[in-house]
């Protein structure tokens, strides 16, 4: 690569670069204007002193990946970094970033994603910055990002690179002025990782024996991972993992693990000729969808199956210390962890509030209602984690995903569960549905709507138990007489407009009714809650767009 003619070029704050709920995301066009990538890195540059420092960097591989990777990479020479550490070709999922930074001793990490918003010229790019311990920037250090944003004057860049994507595309280690440039397997260390927590002989042997599974990577950054692990090393049939080939714009789709943007997979998982076990993952890999033979796994179900089952797998033989959830997810695994006599936790939405629990030991398993589940192995969440623990578990207690799940809730009881999006909002509107609800929230204790009395109604602040830090404002709690819950908070990793997003969930114990259609179930809860938040009233919408 060149030499290192550092050039000083003029810029100025510009409106909006403020992370959300996971760095800052924005359309492509937006991201590739000139100067805004450049403008929002040096932010992150000046917030976190890197002059001589080591980062890691890679990306989901969507449009502008690599163009935005080989800014990176000049403006880091520019700024003083000793050394980054890329993965080939720009590519590495979110928790193989999140490894790299631990197994390396890293100062910290760029991850070049917007997860599962749609990639493309048209589509969604986003940039987040992660610490030394390997997971999502806290609010102190955001809050300082921001800060730098506001009042920057200049960024620094070296001059062009015109080999940079053949440099990307060899693994080795080249110089890039002083800064040292090294280009490594981006699946090798995970799949190590994997291999040390997991019991890949038992999974294979299972396969051997006529287990069959499907993962759907999305054309997202999965495949390579799951083609070399579950194909390569443990023995799935070839052609295992579908949509295995990442494309930089998805083909099109929507890479959100869900029913309804993976419903290729959960029809398959209905059909006649379904596997015994089906999952997916999202864009940049952290997320997972689980689904049996004929039946799927709520998210904020799956987090409690593992916690109860977790010391089944090597990794966690030991018992796990605690578990903690996003406020919006299920209460089933507090009930697991009553159980087991460890801490629960309830955070607000977002990886980077679990982080100071994982590295206090006080949570080992961590989840989300949006399909995240992850551990203390990383400091992100991780979709082939949650894919390879659940193998690990079918492995050993040798029983159906089916019968796994109806003989947690026979144990546990069941919380039904769904969340229902309004998206496309103009953004008034929906922050005028979220201030209105806010303000009538005293009032409302005691109320009855659509057969359900309202027993609680709360505005969400989070004071981290480690740091003592405070989150206000994380969303609206409704709790219902008879054990029904509804939490309602605006999406912050959009682009356009806004989402509201509906959290319902509804208990029934062990004796009660298991096998409701979850909807059906949810019904009191959905009709009161929209009452009580006046969705339709004020919104004009008379049902959500999207239902998962
Ligand atoms: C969504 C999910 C949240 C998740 C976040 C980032 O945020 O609800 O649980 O942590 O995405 O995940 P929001 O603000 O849109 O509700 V990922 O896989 O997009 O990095
Ligand atoms: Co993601």
């Amino acid at each position: 690569m060149q030499s290192n003619d550092v050039h000083t070029i003029e810029t100025a704050p510009i409106t909006g670069q403020k992370p959300g709920t996971s760095g800052l995301r924005k359309k492509v066009a937006v991201f590739s204007e000139p100067g805004y990538l450049e403008t929002y890195a040096q932010a992150i540059f000046n917030a976190i002193t890197p002059a001589g420092k080591t980062f890691v960097l890679g990306g989901d591989g969507r449009f502008f990946n690599s163009d935005a990777i080989a800014t990176i990479l000049r403006m880091a020479a520019a700024n003083g970094v000793a050394k980054i550490i890329v993965g080939q070709n720009g590519i590495l999922s979110t928790p193989a970033v999140s490894h790299l930074i631990r197994k390396r001793g890293a100062d910290g990490g760029f991850i070049l994603s917007a997860s599962h918003n749609p990639g493309g010229p048209n589509g969604d790019f986003g940039l987040k910055y992660n610490t030394e311990n390997g997971g999502p920037a806290p609010e102190a250090t955001t809050n300082k990002i921001v800060a730098c944003a506001e009042e920057i004057s200049s960024y620094r860049i070296t001059g062009d690179l015109p080999d940079a994507l053949e440099v990307l595309s060899n693994i080795g280690t080249y110089a890039l002025g002083d800064m040292e440039v090294e280009i490594v397997d981006p699946v090798v260390d995970y799949a190590a990782l994997m291999e040390e927590l997991f019991d890949f002989n038992a999974i294979r042997k299972m396969i051997d024996g006529g287990f069959t599974l499907r993962f759907d990577a999305m054309h997202a950054v999965t495949g390579p991972y799951a083609t070399e692990i579950l194909e390569h090393r443990l023995g799935a049939a070839p052609g295992s993992v579908v949509n295995a080939v990442p494309l930089e714009d998805f083909g099109g789709g929507h890479p959100d693990p869900n029913p309804v943007w993976a419903k290729e997979l959960f029809d398959h998982m209905h059909g006649p000729d379904a596997p015994d076990f089906g999952a997916a993952s999202d864009g940049d890999g952290d997320r997972n969808m689980i689904v049996g033979r004929g039946i799927y796994v709520a998210p904020s179900d799956s987090l409690a199956v593992l916690a109860a089952n977790a010391h089944l797998a090597p990794g966690y033989a030991r018992g796990i210390a605690g578990v903690a959830r996003s406020m919006p997810t299920s209460a089933a695994s507090d009930r697991v962890a009553e159980k087991l006599g460890i801490e629960a936790f309830q955070t607000p939405t977002g990886w980077k509030f679990f982080g100071n629990l994982l590295d206090a030991g006080r949570a080992t398993l961590c989840g989300e209602e949006s399909a995240g589940t992850g551990s203390d192995h990383v400091r992100e969440k991780d979709g082939l984690w949650a894919v390879l623990l659940w193998l690990n578990i079918l492995a050993v207690r040798d029983e159906s995903v089916a019968d796994i799940l109806l003989d947690h809730w026979q144990t546990y009881g069941r919380d039904y569960y769904s969340r229902h999006d309004y998206e496309g909002l103009d953004t008034d509107a929906a922050n005028a549905v979220m201030a209105d609800l806010k303000t009538r929230l005293p009032t409302l204790p005691g109320q009855t709507a659509a057969s359900l009395t309202v027993s609680a109604a709360e505005d969400f602040a989070y004071t981290d138990p480690i740091d003592g830090s405070v989150a206000t404002g994380q969303g609206l709690i409704l709790t219902y007489e008879g054990g029904a819950r509804a939490m309602l908070r605006l999406s912050g990793t959009g682009t356009e407009g806004a989402t509201l997003r509906v959290y319902l969930e509804q208990y029934a114990p062990p004796d009660g009714d298991l096998t409701r259609d979850t909807q059906e179930a949810l019904s009191d809860v959905i009709a009161a809650t929209t009452q009580v938040a006046k969705i339709e009233k004020m919104l004009g919408r008379a049902a959500p767009d999207v239902i998962s």
